[in-house]
C-alpha cells in the first residue's frame, strides 16, 4: 500500500459503534469492510447500462396509491412468510371470527382451516363430516382499525362456489366494507360470477336486543377484468383506501374501480362508515345461494388446488411525508421511480413491508445490479456517508464514492445494519455514490450524505 492511499483510508471511518446519522435509528456493528478502489480518472462511472430515474414497478410488487404519503401499520400488516400459526401469526392474527358466530349459511369457521405456508396464508374449505356444512378457514384482526387506512392483499381467489373474502365489519355488526367477495368456482354456470368479484357496503339496523338485523342497506358493485377472465386464474390486488366516514376508493391490482361516496351511502343514522372494525379475511358460503343449490361438493371440498391463497396483507396510514436530508436525494426511496438515481436493470425497489424492517420502501438491488448517484460537492470538506444494509443473509453489496480510492463491502448476516464511509473532497466539486450488489438480493435504504 503506498502513503497516498495510506493517508486516504486515514480519513475512512470505519466505525463499529457510536454515533450514526439521526434518521438511522438502527444500533449495531457496523459490518461491513473498507478497502481501496481500482477506479481512477475524472470521466463519471455512469455508462450506456445506466437510466436516469423514470422506472416503473411491476405492477407485482404492490404498493399502496403512491400520490401520498404513506406509513405502516403494523397490526394489520402481515407478509405471510413463516410457516405455521405460531407466535409471529398469534401476535396479529385469531384463527376465529372475531366472536363466537360460526358464519353464515352452511359455513361452519374451523381454526384448522387456515395455515401459513409458502409464503401465503392458506384459506381452505372441507365438508363438515356427517353434515352437509362446509369447514371453512376465517382469520381475523386481533386490533380493530379504521380511517385513514390504505390496505391491501395479495390473492389468488378460491375456486369454489363459497366466497372468498377480504372485508372489515365493526364489533357491533352495523358497518361493513367488503374489498373482496367473489364466488370463483370453474362450474359452467358460475363464470359470471367467477369474472365478477365485488365492492360492497353494508349498513345494518338491528334489533337493541337479540342484535337481529332490522334492515340491511346496502350497495354492490362489480368488477371484471377484459375478456371477463376469471379471476381465480391469478393473483390479484383487492384494496381499499378509506379515507373518511363517507370516502372509500376501491383500488383493484392498483387502479380505482369504485368510489364509495356520502351519496352512495344509505344510512339512517348518517354516520357512514365511522367505526373502527376487524380485519377479516374468510371463506363462507352465502345461504342465498347454497338454498339455490350452488353447493359445494365433496369432489370439490377435497380437492386443495382450490384453496384461497393470499400472499401478503399491507396496511399504512397516511403520514406527513419524511424528507430525504442531507446532500443526497431521495436516499429513502420513497419516490419508486428511483428518481435522482442512474440504475441498471436488476434494480427495484422492495415493498414488502417485514423485508424493509417495517418501512414502506426500500432499494432492492440483485446479483450485480447497480445504481449510482452524482452529488455536487464543496472542495476542501469531510463529508459523512451512512445508510443501511438489509436482506437474506449472504446477501452483499459495495458502497463507493468515485472517484476516490475507497469502498465497503458489507455481506448481510440477515439483519438491517448500519454503514458509513467518510472522506474528504480534497479538490472536488462533483462525486458519484456507486452502490453494486455482490450476490443475491440486497436491501439498501437511508441513504444520507452530509458535510461534516
Ligand atoms: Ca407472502
Ligand atoms: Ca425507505
Amino acid at each position: 500500500m503506498n502513503k497516498k492511499v495510506v493517508s486516504i483510508l486515514a480519513c475512512i471511518s470505519m466505525v463499529s459503534s457510536g454515533v450514526f446519522a439521526q434518521n438511522n435509528k438502527l444500533k449495531g456493528k457496523d459490518i461491513g469492510k473498507s478497502y481501496e478502489t481500482t477506479r481512477s480518472g475524472a470521466a463519471s462511472p455512469v455508462t450506456g447500462a445506466f437510466k436516469n430515474g423514470n422506472y416503473v414497478l411491476p405492477k407485482s410488487v404492490g404498493v399502496p396509491p403512491s400520490d401520498i404519503s404513506w406509513e405502516v401499520v403494523d397490526s394489520h400488516s402481515d407478509e405471510f412468510n413463516y410457516s405455521g400459526k405460531g407466535d409471529q401469526f398469534k401476535k396479529k392474527w385469531n384463527d376465529t371470527y372475531f366472536n363466537a358466530w360460526t358464519g353464515p349459511g352452511l359455513t361452519y369457521w374451523d381454526a384448522d382451516h387456515t395455515d401459513i405456508k409458502d409464503g401465503n396464508l392458506m384459506v381452505m374449505a372441507s365438508r363438515k363430516s356427517g353434515t352437509e356444512k362446509v369447514n371453512c378457514g376465517v382469520i381475523s384482526s386481533k386490533k380493530q382499525i379504521k380511517y385513514p387506512i390504505y390496505s391491501e392483499v395479495r390473492a389468488k381467489v378460491a375456486n369454489h362456489v363459497l366466497s372468498s373474502n377480504f372485508w372489515f365489519l365493526s364489533p357491533d355488526d352495523k358497518r361493513e366494507i367488503d374489498v373482496l367477495e367473489i364466488y370463483g368456482s370453474d362450474r359452467d354456470d358460475h363464470k359470471w360470477f367467477a369474472a365478477r368479484p365485488s365492492t360492497n357496503y353494508h349498513v345494518f339496523v338491528r334489533e337493541e336486543k337479540g342484535n337481529a338485523i332490522i334492515e340491511d342497506l346496502n350497495k354492490q358493485h362489480h368488477h371484471t377484468l377484459p375478456n371477463e377472465e376469471p379471476w381465480r386464474n391469478d393473483w390479484h390486488r383487492f384494496g381499499a383506501y378509506w379515507k373518511d366516514p363517507f370516502t372509500v376508493d376501491f383500488y383493484y391490482d392498483g387502479k380505482i374501480v369504485h368510489e364509495l361516496r356520502k351519496e352512495g351511502i344509505k344510512d339512517p343514522e348518517g354516520l357512514g362508515m365511522d367505526r373502527d372494525s376487524f380485519m377479516i379475511i374468510d371463506l363462507e358460503d352465502h345461504e342465498w345461494r347454497s338454498k339455490a343449490g350452488n353447493k359445494a361438493t365433496d369432489r370439490e371440498l377435497s380437492d386443495g388446488s382450490r384453496n384461497y391463497l393470499v400472499d401478503y396483507v399491507r396496511t399504512y396510514r397516511p403520514a406527513k411525508a419524511k424528507e430525504d436530508t442531507g446532500l443526497l436525494k431521495n436516499g429513502s426511496f420513497n419516490d419508486t421511480s428511483l428518481k435522482n438515481w442512474y440504475w441498471t436493470k436488476g434494480a427495484t425497489v422492495s415493498a414488502n413491508v417485514e423485508a424493509n424492517d417495517g418501512d414502506i420502501y426500500a432499494l432492492k438491488l440483485s446479483d450485480e445490479a447497480s445504481v449510482i448517484q452524482k452529488i455536487a460537492v464543496n472542495p476542501g470538506k469531510t463529508y459523512e456517508l451512512t445508510w443501511k444494509v438489509g436482506g437474506e443473509k449472504g446477501a452483499g453489496v459495495t458502497v463507493e464514492v468515485f472517484n476516490y480510492p475507497i469502498g465497503k463491502k458489507i455481506i448481510s448476516n440477515g439483519d438491517w445494519t448500519p454503514s458509513k464511509l467518510k472522506f474528504h473532497t480534497g479538490k472536488k466539486e462533483v462525486i458519484y455514490i456507486i452502490v453494486k450488489g455482490v450476490n443475491k438480493d440486497v436491501l439498501l435504504d437511508s441513504f444520507e450524505l452530509i458535510e461534516k
